[in-house]
Formats: C-alpha cells, sequence, structure tokens
C-alpha cells in the first residue's frame, strides 16, 4: 500500500498534468512509400474533434486539440466559426496552430527563408494569419516547425537565411496577442539533407530571444541526433526560462512518431524529472505545454492515442516520486549509488494501481483502453467512415 504521502505527490502530479492531442493523430497518414488506409480514420475536422473527445471523455487529460491550418483550416479565418462550433459540441478546445510552411509547390526552395522575397512574404503572410486564428480562438501558441533547408552544399547561403529568418519571426511576434506564445521547433534533418535552417536548441533559442520575449523553444522528442542528452536540453532551457513546450513521441531511429514511451520510457521520466525538479525549486512556475506530436499508421489510431496518453501519464508520476529533498542531499554528499538507487528506483515502481485510483476519484474510467474497447465507439466510427475513406488520402505522409 502506497503511503498518503506518496499517494498525495501522485495525485497532485496527475492532477495539474494535461497534454495536448493533435489532429494529424486522427488522420490517415503513411510513410513516404505508402498510405495504409484505416477505415476508421477521421476524414474531416468534424471528425478529429469528435475522436479528440472521446479521448478526453476516457481520459479527462487532453482539453485541447493542435490544429494544422492547412489541414484543419483550409480557409483560413473563415473556418474560425467552424471550429468553435465544434469546440461546443465536444467540449474540446483548439490548442495550439500549427502554420504549415511545408506542402506548396512555392516552398520547394524554402519558406521563410527562400531566397525568393515574394515567396518569403507569402510564407510571413501565413504565419499571420496563424497568429490571427489563434488569437480569435484564445488558443494560447502558435508552433512553427520549418522544413526549410537545402540538400547540398554551397547551393543556398546559409547566413542570409539566417537574417530573412530572424525577419520572419520578429514580424510575427509583432502581431501576438498576450496570450499568445510563438513555439519555434527545430529539427536536425528531413526533409533537407545537407542543412537544416533551424537544427537544433541552440539556433532555435537564439531565434526565440531575437524574436521577442513571447517566443520559446519547443522540444520534440523525436528531432535529436541518436544519443542526444535531451533532458539536459531540457535543464537548459529551463534555467534560461525558454522552455515553452514538447512535442511527445518516440523513436529508435530518426523521427519516427512513435508511441510515447514505447522503445525509451525512461528517457520521457528523466525529461519529466527535469520539469519537477524546476517546479520544486520554484513554486508555481508555468509548466510548458505538453503536446502529442505522433502519426499512427499501422496501430488503430484511437488506441494508440489513449496508449500514449495513459503512458504519458504513468511516467509522469513515476517522475512526481522522486524525492527531490533527498535527492539534492545525496547529490550534494556525491553518494552516487544511493542516488541513483532513489532516481532508478522511482522509475521502477509500478504507479498503475495509483493512476488508476486516481481516475476513479475523478469519475473517469480507471482503464482508459479497456472502457474506449467497451465503448463500440471504434466499431462505430468504422463502419460510418468506411466509404469515405477507400476514396484518397486526406493528410500527410
Ligand atoms: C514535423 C514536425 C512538426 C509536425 C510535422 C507534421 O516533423 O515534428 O511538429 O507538425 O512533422
Ligand atoms: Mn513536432
Ligand atoms: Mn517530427
Amino acid at each position: 500500500m502506497p503511503s498518503d504521502e506518496v499517494r498525495g505527490r501522485v495525485f497532485r502530479a496527475l492532477d495539474a498534468f494535461v497534454i495536448e492531442i493533435p489532429s494529424w493523430g486522427f488522420a490517415n497518414t503513411g510513410t513516404r512509400f505508402g498510405k495504409f488506409q484505416q477505415a476508421a480514420a477521421a476524414t474531416n475536422i468534424a471528425e478529429k474533434f469528435a475522436d479528440a473527445g472521446e479521448i478526453n471523455r476516457l481520459t479527462g487529460v487532453t482539453p485541447t486539440i493542435a490544429l494544422h491550418v492547412l489541414w484543419d483550416l483550409p480557409n483560413g479565418l473563415g473556418d474560425v466559426a467552424a471550429i468553435k462550433k465544434l469546440e461546443s459540441q465536444t467540449g474540446v478546445r483548439a490548442g495550439s496552430i500549427n502554420p504549415n510552411l511545408f506542402q506548396e509547390a512555392d516552398y520547394k526552395f524554402g519558406s521563410l527563408c527562400n531566397p525568393s522575397a515574394e515567396v518569403r512574404e507569402k510564407a510571413i503572410a501565413h504565419m499571420l494569419d496563424s497568429v490571427a486564428i489563434g488569437n480569435a480562438l484564445g488558443s494560447a501558441e502558435v508552433s512553427v516547425w520549418l522544413a526549410d533547408g537545402s540538400n547540398y552544399p554551397g547551393t543556398q547561403s546559409m547566413r542570409r537565411r539566417i537574417g530573412w529568418l530572424k525577419e520572419a519571426l520578429q514580424r510575427t511576434h509583432a502581431a501576438l496577442a498576450p496570450q499568445q506564445t510563438l513555439l519555434v521547433e527545430y529539427k536536425p534533418f528531413e526533409p533537407a539533407f545537407y542543412h537544416t535552417d533551424i537544427a537544433d536548441w541552440g539556433m532555435a533559442l537564439e531565434l526565440s530571444r531575437s524574436a521577442g520575449p513571447q517566443a520559446k523553444v519547443l522540444v520534440d522528442t523525436g528531432h535529436h541526433y541518436l544519443s542526444t542528452n535531451i533532458e539536459q536540453i531540457v535543464a537548459w532551457l529551463l534555467e534560461l526560462n525558454a522552455l515553452g513546450g514538447f512535442h511527445f513521441n518516440d523513436r529508435k531511429y530518426a523521427d519516427d512518431d512513435l508511441t510515447l514511451g514505447s522503445i525509451d520510457p525512461y528517457q520521457i521520466f528523466r525529461i519529466f524529472h527535469e520539469i519537477m525538479a524546476e517546479q520544486a525549486t520554484h513554486k508555481g512556475a508555468k509548466l510548458p505545454a505538453f503536446m502529442i506530436d505522433q502519426s499512427h499508421n499501422l496501430k488503430g489510431k484511437m488506441e494508440a492515442m489513449v496508449q500514449t496518453v495513459s503512458t504519458a501519464q504513468e511516467l509522469y508520476a513515476k517522475a512526481s516520486l522522486v524525492d527531490h529533498a533527498q535527492l539534492t542531499e545525496l547529490q550534494d554528499g556525491c553518494k552516487l549509488v544511493e542516488a541513483e538507487e532513489l532516481f532508478r528506483g522511482a522509475f521502477w515502481q509500478d504507479v498503475r494501481p495509483l493512476v488508476r485510483e486516481w481516475r476513479e476519484q475523478k469519475g473517469l474510467p480507471p482503464e482508459p483502453l479497456a472502457a474506449l474497447r467497451e465503448s463500440g465507439y471504434v466499431e462505430r466510427i468504422t463502419a460510418e467512415r468506411r466509404a469515405k475513406n477507400a476514396g484518397g488520402v486526406s493528410s500527410y505522409a
């Protein structure tokens, strides 16, 4: 039986934990080699909201859905009214607004960093539209990921592109409302294979700082070279008050977008630990935005999302078990084995009974995956959407 102290600690952590789910996690996606259609995949924004609402009903911790402008609001501001209606129908709110600067033919050689001033202006206009959409929806983040880069040495000026990018982000920042944060995401490669304009956290940090105080860095766990110490990056960003949010997913090789914790749950635990250590020293500090960035092309989308959210809660609960005062004492005394045992001891605890208890206390299904199965939701959407999904691919690869 866990002590009241442990239960209290875990429950407080779970009370504070919410995670955003991505609209694209419900749509048909695939790989660059092929698309595998799922009969139950969402085919339009109403279905994405419905699915997100069901995930929130089952887990109680996903109140917002990330939107990709091109896929979810193809008419830009013109779609805001429809989104608001879906919000009230499903109880799920619009979350981060993600500009899409990587699909149109004009962006072949870049968007905000394109050598053509005309294309750059078009891309900036899209950024400003995204800010306006976010503002109209009362959403907290505009989250930018750029595919910009080049494939061959000497073919682009990396230096001049920095200048263009700074200017674009400054202009975007100038349009933000007070409640909006501009998140700058980085990724070392893909789709560009020689240089990527925002390749790592140093570049994202400098760009966000030069944009203004409402710009912060977004860490996507899949966007690092293998063996990078991501929790150290998180610690630095926390220290610099520059961490805006996360895109959680897991990977074995690159930007695989696999289910969170499926490959390396200890890494997510270590990241959560850094955040909790920060919370322990700065009581009441704002938590970064926890978001999921995954596309499930083999697993069922609803099941994968429930699995992901549950895993995130379990790892967050585990991280809350670390006694920070005790750990600091052991660290200061260089008691290596004792410190390590305390740390990994928390990771190895089975917190699932406590998470179940927490859910019951909130009137939520104790086993959301089982509740999803029992609800018949997946069977229903499979029947409803099968014909529509036989047609084609609704979303990105
Ligand atoms: C990128 C990046 C972005 C996401 C797109 C779909 O690799 O992770 O955050 O919006 O994929
Ligand atoms: Mn991402
Ligand atoms: Mn990615």
